[in-house]
């Protein structure tokens, strides 16, 4: 029987599904990605993966204690058996326990903030539904920003005015391919991430870019502990710091072209305000300290000769400076964006054809496309009258300090008192740093919801799980306002299991809470994907873009929306008045007033080197002698697709692979292909080693998303258990990049690692479902 072909998108890219009696027998990738991922069968092997959630769950205590009000036994969470019941059943429990929440607590004990990546679709995307949900509900406490740039997000309005060249507003390639003749690349510029994209992804054209580039003459320097962050056809020089320290480089880098008079004295004059206070700074009229190239040289262990001659290289050449989003998840992570961009300020050339700095080239799949000028379809959320917003990595926090003050951003807030824990599209026992410190914060809220496909650790870590379907299973639109295609993405297969989509899930409780009406607005799938279709529709049509009428891009598959070119900042320099920053000052903050008046030490009011919590320099490092790597993996998308063979087939012994330089393993005794236990005073894991000189010694590198797995359930009372699949945020630091950002800095962690000789446990968690039993007569109250 020939197949059917549905057109779908995902953030591996898009493609078509092809069909045989509801089975995906084949996904062939859209014919217009000149490099599709590996990692997008994936998509085909979840629909039907052992580990979907297939009814509806609920935690055998936590069940028992709704029933007869006996005690829920949140410390159990993790460790305890699931009772299957029935959607009706499960439905009641939630609507229920909701309204008691709110009754007795207030909205904003709900935490429904439920950060990750869901799946592309804008319309089914998990967290908006959540939030729109909440928000029709009365409000729930939400988190700001992202683990991705949580720093930078919060540091870049106070020096350009705007988050935006954080989130992917950069110089496109395009113009670099003609202009850049120097690209020096701090965190590098991996391929392996620019496979995905939020929202789905047409084409992979960032390696195709990049070879334009290399043909035409540019030259690439790459500064990274990891000489493959940047592809080997680039040639690139490679510069290998210790991790942590690229603003000392930086601010060697600025002192060089400062003491050879080779900055651009006018352009900081008319485009900047804080040279002075800045230049104080780094000459060490301050405090004491010239940031000469020597003095960087020593901190990142870094020859200062190649310090001083990269800087001159800078000066003389078209220079583009990108910082991967990495850099700024570390402790202090505000300090090497705004030192970049003061770095670029003395070499004079942003706003410049191909010069000056961009943030991520190369973070996700469309970095560097120039953007459409009107909103990719979003699902409208509405106001949430809840507004105590957290950061959304002091999660922990939150829930370990109700009532306490922190601060954010210049404001004293307060934490709420979280009750109950709503999670749809995201996986905190994935993105959380410090897993042990949070399995024990998660013993703290009365219930714990979670819409899931498949038994994460999340869901394991849940009262009432909910099985969700996954983007195969229904309509939707697929669209990232950096790629150049909408794509209608039909559903290929009905729902598995009771699987049912996050927004009836939405809607069967909103009926239950009398909010059925706001909540749905009267429409039903298609009518809200035509809706979300025909808005960006009218909005584009503003822009001079027409898009075809609903029934034409249906029908089509897709529609294409040209994304044009594009100079960061290249208007701002062609008039500064005209077109002034909204930063105080109207200009690049190389001085803020604003932040020095926060008076932070963590943050001060111009870029500086503070020395991390943990780094190779440091005195921790006698204990820990080496500096972890937890990086994106390359074959899947955080915690997706794990389960999936791209993603097996990477394991060793069933194990998340982890690399180590042969000298620092031959000091060890550890041999490629051993099982070692990486560890420190925060947590344990078990890894497969691989030994290999692209990095320089003393890192270790351990991608995160192995689906985490203790030895022992966390529900036996052991949050320190040894974590047996290789899930490096059981050793990262949970704490905020400073006090200005609160960002996630997991890219500040010292590990050692020894051989593990004992027989190791086998890792099952993406391999077999948590216990299930059925919904017997004894718990059975309706
Ligand atoms: N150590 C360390 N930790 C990190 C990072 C790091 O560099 N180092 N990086 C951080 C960063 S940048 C990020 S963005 C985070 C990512 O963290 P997350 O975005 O939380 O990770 P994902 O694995 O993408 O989780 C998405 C979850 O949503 C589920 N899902 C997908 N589609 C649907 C749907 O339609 N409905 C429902 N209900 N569920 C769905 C998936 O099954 C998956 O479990 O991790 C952070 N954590
Ligand atoms: N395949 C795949 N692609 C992804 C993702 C995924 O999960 N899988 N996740 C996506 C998401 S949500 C995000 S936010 C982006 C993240 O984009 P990035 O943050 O740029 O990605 P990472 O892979 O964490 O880090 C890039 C490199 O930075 C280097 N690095 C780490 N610390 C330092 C340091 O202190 N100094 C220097 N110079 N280099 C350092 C590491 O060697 C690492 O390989 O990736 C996106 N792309
Ligand atoms: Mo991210």
């Amino acid at each position: 029987m020939r197949p059917v072909t549905v057109p779908h998108t995902s953030h591996w890219g898009s493609f078509e599904a092809q069909v045989v009696h509801d089975a995906v027998v084949g996904l062939i990738p859209d014919e217009h990605d000149p490099e599709p991922t590996p990692v997008l069968r994936g998509v085909a092997d979840a629909l039907e993966a052992d580990v979907r959630v297939r009814r509806p769950a609920v935690r055998e205590s936590w069940l028992a204690g709704a029933v007869d009000g006996g005690e829920r036994r949140p410390e159990r969470r993790g460790g305890e058996p699931f009772v299957e019941v029935s959607w009706e059943r499960a439905l009641d429990l939630v609507a229920g326990e909701l309204q008691r929440v709110r009754e007795q607590h207030g909205n904003a004990a709900i935490f429904g903030g439920s950060y990750g990546w869901s799946s592309a679709g804008r319309f089914h995307h998990a967290k908006t539904q959540l939030h729109r949900f909440l928000t029709c509900f009365g409000g729930f406490t939400d988190q700001i920003s992202n683990y991705s740039f949580g720093a930078a997000a919060a540091i870049l309005p106070h020096v350009l005015g705007t988050a935006s060249a954080a989130s992917g507003e950069l110089t496109s390639w395009d113009v670099l391919a003609e202009h850049t003749e120097l690209f020096v690349l701090f965190g590098g510029i991996p391929l392996k991430n620019a496979q995905v994209e939020s929202g789905g992804l047409s084409r992979h054209s960032t390696r195709g870019w990049l070879k334009t580039l290399k043909t035409r003459g540019t030259r690439f320097v790459a500064v990274t502990p990891q000489r493959d962050d940047a592809p080997e056809f680039l040639g690139a020089e490679w510069i290998a710091p210790r991790p942590n320290t690229d603003t000392a480089i930086m601010l060697g880098l600025a002192h060089t072209l400062f003491a050879e008079g080779l900055y651009d004295e006018d352009f900081l004059q008319r485009y900047c305000t804080g040279w002075d206070r800045f230049r104080r700074y780094l000459t060490g009229e301050d405090d004491g300290v010239a940031k000469t190239a020597a003095w960087a040289g020593a901190i990142a262990d870094v020859d200062p000769a190649v310090i001083r001659s990269l800087a001159r290289e800078m000066a003389v050449h078209r220079t583009m400076i990108s910082v991967s989003w990495s850099l700024q998840r570390a402790d202090h992570g505000e300090q090497p964006y705004w030192a970049a961009i003061a770095l670029a300020a003395l070499l004079g050339q942003i706003g410049l054809p191909g010069g000056g700095f961009g943030f991520a080239y190369g973070a996700t799949g469309t970095k560097g496309n120039a953007r459409y000028p009107f909103p990719a379809p979003v699902l409208p959320v509405g106001t949430n009258p809840v507004t105590g917003a957290i950061p959304a990595a002091r999660i922990v926090d939150m829930l370990v300090s109700p009532g306490a003050d922190y601060e954010f951003n210049g404001e004293t807030r307060t934490y709420p008192d979280t009750r109950l824990v709503y999670w749809a599209g995201g996986n905190p026992f994935h993105h959380h740093q410090d897993l042990n410190r949070l399995i024990r914060a998660w013993q703290r809220p009365e219930t714990v919801v979670v819409h899931e496909a498949f038994w994460t650790a999340t869901a394991r870590h849940a009262d009432i799980v909910l099985p969700a379907t996954t983007t195969l299973e229904r309509h939707d639109i697929g669209a990232a306002s950096h790629d150049g295609r909408i794509v209608a993405m039909k559903q290929a297969v009905p729902p598995r299991g009771e699987a049912r989509n996050d927004v009836d899930i939405f809607t069967g409780l909103a009926e239950r809470l009398g909010i059925a009406a706001e909540y749905t607005q009267g429409r039903d799938e298609m009518d809200w994907i035509r809706h979300l279709y025909e808005t960006t529709r009218a909005s584009a049509a503003e822009h001079g873009y027409h898009l075809p009428e609903f029934e034409r891009f249906w029908a089509d598959g897709s529609v294409e929306v040209p994304t044009g070119s594009h100079v960061l900042l290249g208007a701002f320099r062609d008039d500064p008045e005209a077109n002034r920053l909204v930063t105080p000052s109207g200009r690049i903050e190389l001085f803020s007033e604003t932040i020095d008046a926060f008076g932070y030490d963590d943050c001060p009011g111009h870029p500086a080197w503070l020395e991390p919590s943990e780094w190779l320099g440091g005195a921790s490092a006698e204990r820990f002698g080496l500096h972890l790597l937890s990086n994106q993996p390359s074959a899947r998308l955080h915690s997706q697709l794990d389960m999936a063979a791209a993603s097996r087939d990477t394991k060793i012994a069933g194990r998340e692979p982890c690399r180590l330089n042969p000298a620092d393993a031959a000091a060890r005794g550890i041999r490629d292909g051993d099982v070692v236990r990486i560890y420190n005073d925060r947590g344990s894991c078990l890894a497969g080693a691989v030994l290999s000189d692209a990095l320089r010694r003393g890192v270790i590198h351990l991608p995160t998303g192995a689906w985490y797995q203790p030895a022992a359930p966390s529900g036996r009372g052991e949050p320190h258990a040894l974590e047996i699949h290789g899930n490096p945020n059981v050793l990262t630091r949970d704490a905020g990049t400073s006090r200005l950002g609160q960002g996630a800095a997991a890219q500040t962690a010292l590990v050692e690692v020894e051989r593990y000789a004992q027989p190791a446990p086998e890792v099952s968690v993406t391999s077999e479902p948590p216990n299930l039993t059925e919904d017997g007569a004894g718990v059975e109250t309706r």
